[in-house]
C-alpha cells in the first residue's frame, strides 16, 4: 500500500505574513483557534499524524516563525516567544487530545464489532463412541457372560501346532495352504481363527471349562465380504456330559436375544475337522432365505485328547462366529470394508 500525501486542507487557516515580526498577539491567537477547529475537524488516525507535520513539522509556518526569533532584541524575545510558546502548546494539546479521541473512537467500535453473545446456545461437546465391530462384541459377550462363560484372549501370531495341528486339521487341509494363511516362515503365522485360546486353556485347566474367545484373526482374503484381518468369537464348553441338545439351546437363545426377536433357526449338517458331529446354523429373513450365521459342533475326541482331556470322561461342544457378519446383519450393512476405512461419515451413524 502506498502511503497518500498529506491532504488536509489548510485553506482554513488565516494567511499570515511568514516574517514574524509583522504578526501580532490577536492574529497568532486567531491562528491557534482555527488550527484547534481544523484538528477537531479530521476523523481519521492517519490524517491527524499528517496534519500534526503539517501544522507543526519543519516546514510549518510555526516553525518558520520560531526560526526568526535569534534576531529579534531580547524584550521582543520574551513577547514572540511567549506567544509562539502559546500558539505551539495549544495546537499540540489539541493533536494530543483529539488523537486520543478518534482511538477511543475506533477501539469502541471495535469491540462493538467483535462483541460476543452470550445469550447464543453453546456449541455442545463432541462425543465419540466405540467402534461398531466393539460394540457388536460386547454385545455378543453380554448374552455368553451372563449364560456363565468367561471371556479369553490369546496370542494372534501363533505356531503352526496350535492354529492348526491340535485342532485336528491336517497337513494337506486346503486352510494350510499359502494362500489362505498369512505365513512368517514355516512354523509361524498370524492366526486364522480364535481357537488356538480354547487350545491354550484346555492344556492349562480341568474341565468343567466355559469360555468365549473373541479377537482378530487373519486370512488372505479381501472382497465385500472378507478383509485380510476380522474379528471372530468362539465359544468352548466342557464338562461331563454336555450334550448337542444344550448346545442348540444356547445357540438359538444366543441368537433370538442377540437379534431381540424371535427367529426361525435351523442346525444344517456340516463338516469341520475339530468338531463331530458339526452343523451350519441358518435364521431365516424376512425374504425367506436362510442366512448362514455361525458354525458349530461336538468337540471332536482327537482334540479333547490332544489338550490333555480324557474324552471317555468329558465331552464339549464349540461355536464359531464372524463379528463383522453380525454387525452387518444388525446393522444392515452390505459392504464388510466399511468397518475397516474409518470413514469419520460412517463410524458417527453409530452413535
Ligand atoms: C465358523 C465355524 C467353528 C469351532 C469353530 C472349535 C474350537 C475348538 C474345538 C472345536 Cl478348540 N471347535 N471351534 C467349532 C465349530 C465351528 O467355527 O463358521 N466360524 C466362523
Amino acid at each position: 500500500m502506498t502511503n497518500p500525501a498529506a491532504n488536509n486542507d489548510l485553506s482554513a487557516l488565516p494567511t499570515l505574513s511568514s516574517e514574524l515580526n509583522e504578526l501580532n498577539e490577536a492574529q497568532l491567537i486567531e491562528f491557534a483557534n482555527a488550527a484547534e477547529a481544523l484538528i477537531l475537524q479530521v476523523n481519521d488516525v492517519r490524517l491527524l499524524q499528517d496534519l500534526r507535520v503539517q501544522l507543526t513539522g519543519k516546514k510549518s509556518p510555526l516553525t518558520g516563525w520560531s526560526k526568526q526569533m535569534g534576531k529579534l532584541s531580547s524584550d521582543d524575545k520574551k513577547t514572540y516567544g511567549g506567544w509562539l510558546h502559546e500558539v505551539r502548546s495549544r495546537i499540540q494539546e489539541a493533536l494530543t487530545a483529539h488523537q486520543q479521541q478518534l482511538e477511543m473512537t475506533a477501539l469502541n467500535a471495535k469491540l462493538a464489532s467483535e462483541s460476543i453473545d452470550i445469550t447464543l446456545p453453546a456449541r455442545g461437546a463432541q462425543k465419540g463412541h466405540l467402534h461398531p465391530v466393539t460394540m457388536i462384541t460386547q454385545r455378543m459377550q453380554q448374552y455368553f457372560i451372563q449364560a456363565g462363560f468367561n471371556v479369553a484372549t490369546g496370542p494372534e501370531v501363533e505356531s503352526d501346532y496350535y492354529n492348526f495341528e491340535a485342532l485336528n486339521i491336517p497337513e494337506h487341509h486346503p486352510a494350510r495352504a499359502m494362500h489362505d494363511t498369512f505365513y512368517f516362515d514355516a512354523h509361524y503365522l498370524l492366526r486364522t481363527q480364535t481357537s488356538n485360546v480354547q487350545i491354550h486353556t484346555m492344556e492349562k485347566n480341568e474341565p468343567p471349562i466355559r469360555i468365549i474367545c473373541p479377537g482378530r484373526v487373519y486370512r488372505n482374503d479381501s472382497d465385500q465380504t472378507h478383509s485380510p484381518m476380522f474379528h471372530q468369537l468362539e465359544g468352548l464348553m466342557v464338562t461331563e456330559r454336555s450334550t448337542f441338545a444344550e448346545l442348540k439351546g444356547l445357540i438359538n437363545e444366543f441368537l433370538e436375544v442377540f437379534f431381540g426377536k424371535e427367529l426361525t433357526i435351523r442346525f444344517r449338517p456340516s463338516f469341520f475337522p475339530f468338531t463331530e458331529p458339526s452343523a451350519e446354523v441358518d435364521i431365516l429373513d424376512g425374504n425367506g432365505k436362510w442366512l448362514e450365521v455361525m458354525g458349530c459342533g461336538m468337540v471332536h475326541p482327537q482334540v479333547l485328547t490332544n489338550c490333555g482331556i480324557d474324552a471317555e470322561k468329558y465331552t464339549g461342544f464349540a461355536f464359531g462366529m464372524g463379528i463383522e457378519r453380525f454387525a452387518m446383519l444388525y446393522y444392515g450393512i452390505d459392504d464388510l470394508r466399511l468397518f475397516f476405512q474409518n470413514d469419520v461419515r460412517f463410524l458417527k451413524q453409530f452413535g
